[in-house]
């Protein structure tokens, strides 16, 4: 009996076994045998990455830092009252994609494979969900191209919402492109080319965008990319229930993809990325603004720019970013998508 307490115990908090995000059970979701007997309804990945970067580097051990910062989030959400991790879903870490830091064009056919992998299984609620939905850890915010290929593959054209305080929009020829092909695929161009090889929709929208632009034409070039922009300071203005009701309106009925740069934040919550730009929004009016999507019908997400070298002995960063991560899931469980 006392052995079973204890054990029950430590199954609810989080410091026991290898850490995995939330304490979930991890699964080798890359075995065809493993995967066929322990089906899910949604996985977390890892994206070690941080070879395109134009600031810090440091994105690779994002995905470690994330469940580290995890490892107390347990039970039933005070404002929900829902336990997200234990809900109608299955949810396991999948642990991180092999990528290698020496070739980027390898990593990002690698991080495809991963993510088509992945979200090719069979799910385990399949009278609810028919493909697994997959919660990524980046990793610099290029893996978001990966994502959203495959969410076009699974799911056609999505919205994306993208919280960040850069457009990532950029055209290669102005970030990087004229130095090489290679080198025009990075964190600020990710965007542009999802555009360009058709994987999103001319509803998508940034969030608590501030940083400079390069060049007055990124703004025209942002918008062909189908975005509309709230500043951060928008929240200052016009408040928090107006940027949601703006995002709502924006992706309307849509199948929306997620993407929140934890640049988003203030340098005061988040030190531990790679481009931090000043005057952010604070980690709980982001996470009001993320909780305030419920209905949505997210078929993906991340959590990206997670440099743990850069944070403090608070570990304040990868605090929050794993706390956004849970935001992220609750919205997966609260409106299952059928295909
Ligand atoms: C699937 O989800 C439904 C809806 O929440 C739930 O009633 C059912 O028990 C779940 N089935 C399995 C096998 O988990
Ligand atoms: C998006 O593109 C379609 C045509 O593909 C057009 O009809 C629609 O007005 C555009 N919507 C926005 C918000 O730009
Ligand atoms: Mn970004």
């Amino acid at each position: 009996m006392r052995s079973f307490l204890v054990f029950s115990f430590l199954s609810i908090c989080g410091f026991h076994g290898l850490k995995t995000f939330g304490s979930l059970p991890y699964v080798n979701c890359f075995s065809d045998e493993e995967a066929a007997s322990k089906k899910y309804d949604i996985a977390i990945l890892g994206a070690p990455f941080d070879t395109a970067v134009t600031g810090r580097p440091g994105a690779r051990y994002g995905p470690t830092g994330v469940r580290v910062g995890s490892q107390r989030l347990a039970g039933f959400d005070f404002y929900t009252d829902e336990d997200a991790l234990h809900d109608w879903a299955t949810i396991v870490d999948c642990g991180d994609a092999t990528l290698t830091w020496l070739d980027n064009t390898v990593a990002f056919k690698q991080l495809d494979k991963a993510h088509r992998v992945i979200s090719g299984r069979p799910t385990a609620n399949d009278t609810v969900a028919a493909v697994p939905r997959i919660l990524m850890l980046g990793g610099d915010h290029s893996t978001t191209l990966s994502a959203l290929r495959s969410t076009y593959r699974r799911w056609g054209q999505v919205s994306v919402i993208h919280f960040d305080s850069h457009i990532d929009t950029w055209n290669p020829d102005v970030l990087g492109g004229d130095i090489s092909r290679y080198a025009g695929i990075n964190h600020g161009t990710f965007l542009h080319i999802a555009h360009e090889e058709g994987l999103i929709r001319n509803t998508s929208i940034h969030a608590g965008l501030r940083a400079p632009i390069n060049k007055r034409s990124d703004r025209a070039n942002d918008k062909r990319c189908g975005f509309t922009v709230i500043t951060a300071r928008d929240i200052d203005k016009h408040g928090i229930d107006w940027i949601i009701s703006t995002i709502k309106r924006r992706v309307g009925e849509s199948r929306v993809y997620i993407s929140v740069d934890i640049d988003v934040l203030d340098p005061a919550f988040a030190p531990g990325t790679g481009t931090s730009e000043p005057g952010g929004w604070s980690t709980r009016e982001l996470l009001t603004i993320i909780d305030g999507l419920r209905g949505l019908s997210v078929v993906g997400a991340d959590v990206v720019e997670v440099s743990p070298a850069y944070d403090n002995n608070g570990e304040t960063t990868v605090l929050a970013a794993a706390q956004v991560g849970l935001s992220l899931l609750s919205l997966m469980v609260a409106k299952p998508v059928r295909d």
